[in-house]
């Protein structure tokens, strides 16, 4: 594959300052390889110690969510451009998380996206079926629809950002898609993306990704990498996924 490989955490709302140091220490101790790229995605109180704990390491960072919003009278939201003050690289937008339990829309996804470019960081626009949908055989149709959006950005925003696929039935479930499963959506996603005229975007998979089913996930043509949740707080399992 030419596309580098990417191996993303999101912490989610985990996490203190004690136990990011440790976390972080960790990761720190892992062989930079030149194939893989390593980012963590850290609560927003955080931003400051991961800038400092990672500054001059191999490793990136990102946060969970950013404002569609350059700045003005929000109160509680963060821009990008406050991210990118911190060294932040990545951001996740539209997470299954905050599509379902805060109401976001592919609309406002693809609107975050902007706003997150605008300020100088690349977004990881996260989409994925729940379990009704998937059982309906409504996958394809429902990556398709949370994806217009984003897709309508044009290539030359496509070629900044990242897809990543998280089945909602397998997130925090211990309950994996098999690795032809997510291959046969992420061929969808590169079909859409390449119509669009984004040959290189990269498409992670995530959902109970752990070290030991990572290998035969990375195997797959159209997988070009993970987004990690609950592996990615012990130092030692996320490495392994990255070494995968
Ligand atoms: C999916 C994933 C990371 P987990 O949400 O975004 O979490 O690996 O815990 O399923």
């Amino acid at each position: 594959k030419s596309r580098t490989r990417l191996v993303m955490g999101n912490w989610k709302m985990h996490g203190s300052l004690a136990a990011n140091a440790e976390l972080l220490t960790g990761l720190r101790l892992g062989q930079a390889d030149p194939a893989v790229e390593i980012a963590v995605c850290a609560p927003f109180p955080y931003m400051a110690q991961v800038s400092v704990a990672l500054a001059g390491s191999h490793i990136s960072w990102g946060a969970q969510d950013v404002s569609a919003h350059a700045q003005g009278a929000y109160t509680g939201e963060v821009s990008a451009a406050m991210l990118a003050d911190f060294g932040c690289r990545w951001v996740l937008v539209g997470h299954s998380e905050r599509r379902s339990m805060h109401g976001e829309s592919s609309q406002l996804v693809a609107e975050k996206a902007v706003a997150a470019l605008a300020g100088g960081l690349a977004p990881v626009v996260c989409v994925g079926e729940t379990l009704a949908e998937q059982e309906a055989g409504q996958t394809a149709q429902i990556i398709e629809q949370q994806l217009a959006p984003v897709l309508a950005l044009g290539a030359q925003a496509l070629a900044k950002i990242v897809v990543a696929y998280e089945p909602v039935w397998a997130i925090g479930t211990g309950r994996t898609a098999t690795p032809e499963q997510a291959q046969q959506v992420h061929a969808g996603i590169r079909a859409s993306l390449a119509h669009a005229g984004a040959q290189q975007t990269r498409i992670l998979y995530g959902g109970s990704v752990k070290a030991s089913n990572a290998a035969s996930l990375f195997a797959m043509g159209d997988i070009d990498g993970a987004l990690v949740g609950g592996a990615s707080l012990v130092a030692q399992e996320f490495l392994r996924i990255a070494a995968a």
